[in-house]
C-alpha cells in the first residue's frame, strides 16, 4: 500500500522535468493540507521551479501563522491564455497593439510601423497550459477540489497530475500517485518522499519542517488519534532535529481560539444528547445561538471531535448546525458497527465516507423539532443495518441450516461500538477505519 520505490522516483522525475507546477489541496483547507501544500511551494521553489499555490474558495485565516501563507492566491489567475500570432519576417514592424470590444466581437487592432501585415502572417493558437504539472495534495478525490475542479475541469485533463495523499478512500486520479493510507498525514507522506532525496534533504528549512509538522499534529489531534504508528512519531522527532517550531504550531492551532468559537462550543456541549440504548449522541447549534454568540457556523468545527471524546461510547455521534443562510447540516461520525455514509444516504441524501459523512435538509419550519425527527430517522437506519449485519453474519457462520435460527454471534463486541476515537483494532476490520485522518474527513465532508 505505501508508494513503491518506483512510485517515489517517477514523482520525483516528474518535478526534475517540470517547470511550471500548480499546488493545490482541498477546497475547507485544513492545516494538513495546507501545510502540505505549502511545504511543496518552499521545497520546489527552491529547487528552481516557478511554482503557483492555490487554496481554493476559502483562506484561512487562523493559519496565516503558516510559513508561505502569503503566497497563497485564492483562485487560478488563468486557466486558458489564446494566443494570435503575427509573424514578423517580412521585415514588418509594429508601432502599437490596441484593441475594441464591439457586438460581442473583440478586434485587436495592430498598427505597423513598417511594412504591412498580410493575413498570412497571422496564425493562431492556445498558447498552451499554463502550468506543466499539478501537484495536489491531502485531497481524496478531483470534487473536493470545489469551485477550482468545477471551474477549471479542462486543465485537470490536459495537464498532468501528481496525487499526494493519505486517506484509504483516494480515488487513484491522476498520472503519478504517490499514496499511503498507513500515514497519519499527507504531510507524512511527503516527508518521507522529501527525505528520500539527497538533493532535497538539505533544502529542508526549518521553515518546511514546521509545516510537515503542522499537518502531522493536527491529523493526529496531538498524537491521540489511533491512525498515530511508531513511524509518525518517529518521523515527528526528526522533524523537531529539522527544526520544526513545535510550540508555535501549538500555540496556533490549539491555544488561539476566539472567544465566540468556545462560547459556541460550551454551548454545544451543554446541549448533548445520548440515547444510549440506540447508541447515539448528538447536540445542536441554532442559528439563534450563532447570533447571540457572534459566531459563524463554520466555527461548529471541532465540536464533533469534543463530543467524541466527551461520550466515546456509542456508536454515531451527530452534530447539527442550522446555516446561516437557511437549512441545517448535520455532520457525522461513527464506529465500525454503523456506516454513516450509508445512514445519511439513505435517509436525507447525504454521502461520505463509512466512518465520517454528512447531509443537508434545506427546508424546516423549526429547527428542534427538525433535529428530532432527524435523530428519530437515523436511529431507524442504524437498527436496520444491525439487522441487515446481525443476518450476513448468522448466515456467514452457519452456512447449512436456514431454518437453524439466529445465534446471534458476537453481538457485544459490534453493537457496543468503541467510538470513532477508540480502538477499531478490536473491530472486524472495515473499509475505511484505522488510517484515517478522521478530523480531516470530517472537514473535507461536511462544510
Ligand atoms: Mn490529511
Amino acid at each position: 500500500m505505501t508508494p513503491s520505490t518506483s512510485d517515489l522516483s517517477a514523482a520525483t522525475k516528474a518535478i526534475a522535468d517540470n517547470q511550471r507546477l500548480l499546488i493545490i489541496p482541498h477546497a475547507n483547507v485544513d492545516p494538513d493540507g495546507l501545510g502540505s501544500a505549502l511545504a511543496c511551494y518552499l521545497l520546489f521553489q527552491a529547487l528552481g521551479k516557478d511554482v503557483t499555490v492555490v487554496c481554493p474558495d476559502t483562506l484561512p485565516e487562523s493559519l496565516r501563522f503558516l510559513p508561505g501563507f502569503s503566497n497563497l492566491t485564492e483562485d487560478l489567475q488563468e486557466a486558458q491564455q489564446f494566443v494570435i500570432t503575427i509573424n514578423l519576417k517580412d521585415g514588418v514592424e509594429v508601432d502599437k497593439l490596441r484593441y475594441a470590444v464591439e457586438d460581442h466581437k473583440v478586434n485587436i487592432i495592430v498598427v505597423p510601423k513598417k511594412g504591412k501585415v498580410q493575413p498570412q502572417d497571422i496564425s493562431l493558437g492556445d498558447g498552451g497550459k499554463p502550468y506543466d504539472l499539478i501537484v495536489a495534495v491531502d485531497t481524496a478525490d478531483l470534487p473536493l477540489f470545489g469551485s477550482l475542479y468545477a471551474e477549471h475541469v479542462d486543465l485537470f485533463t490536459g495537464v498532468p497530475v501528481l496525487n499526494i495523499d493519505h486517506h484509504i478512500s483516494n480515488t487513484r486520479y491522476g498520472q503519478l500517485q504517490l499514496i499511503d493510507p498507513t500515514a497519519a498525514s499527507a504531510t507524512e507522506v511527503l516527508y518521507s518522499w522529501f527525505t528520500q532525496n539527497p538533493g532535497w534533504r538539505e533544502l529542508l528549512t526549518e521553515d518546511i519542517a514546521t509545516l510537515l509538522l503542522t499537518g502531522l499534529i493536527t491529523d493526529t489531534r496531538s498524537f491521540q488519534n489511533p491512525n498515530t504508528t511508531p513511524r509518525s512519531l518517529e518521523i515527528a522527532a526528526e522533524l523537531l532535529d529539522f527544526g520544526a517550531r513545535q510550540q508555535e504550531i501549538i500555540q496556533n492551532i490549539y491555544k488561539t481560539k476566539p472567544l465566540s468559537t468556545l462560547k459556541i462550543w460550551g454551548r454545544a456541549l451543554n446541549r448533548i444528547q445520548m440515547d444510549a440504548k440506540a447508541g447515539i449522541v448528538w447536540s445542536l447549534v441554532s442559528r439563534d445561538d450563532l447570533a447571540e454568540m457572534g459566531a459563524t457556523s463554520k466555527e461548529t468545527h471541532g465540536i464533533l471531535d469534543e463530543l467524541i471524546s466527551t461520550i466515546p461510547n456509542a456508536d454515531v455521534h451527530v452534530l447539527f448546525t442550522e446555516l446561516e443562510e437557511g437549512g441545517l447540516k448535520a455532520s457525522m461520525r461513527s464506529s465500525s458497527a454503523i456506516d454513516v455514509s450509508a445512514l445519511a444516504g439513505q435517509t436525507y441524501g447525504g454521502g461520505g465516507h463509512p466512518q465520517a459523512a454528512g447531509f443537508r435538509v434545506a427546508a424546516f419550519e423549526n429547527f428542534d423539532l427538525q433535529v428530532i425527527e432527524c435523530v428519530q430517522k437515523l436511529k431507524q437506519g442504524m437498527e436496520t443495518q444491525r439487522a441487515a449485519a446481525e443476518q450476513s453474519r448468522s448466515q456467514q457462520q452457519i452456512p447449512v441450516p436456514p431454518s437453524a435460527g439466529t445465534s446471534s454471534p458476537s453481538k457485544n463486541t459490534v453493537a457496543s461500538g468503541t467510538g470513532a476515537e477508540g480502538d477499531g483494532k478490536k473491530q472486524t476490520p472495515k473499509k475505511d477505519t484505522g488510517s484515517l485522518g478522521a478530523t480531516d474527513v470530517v472537514k473535507e465532508l461536511t462544510d
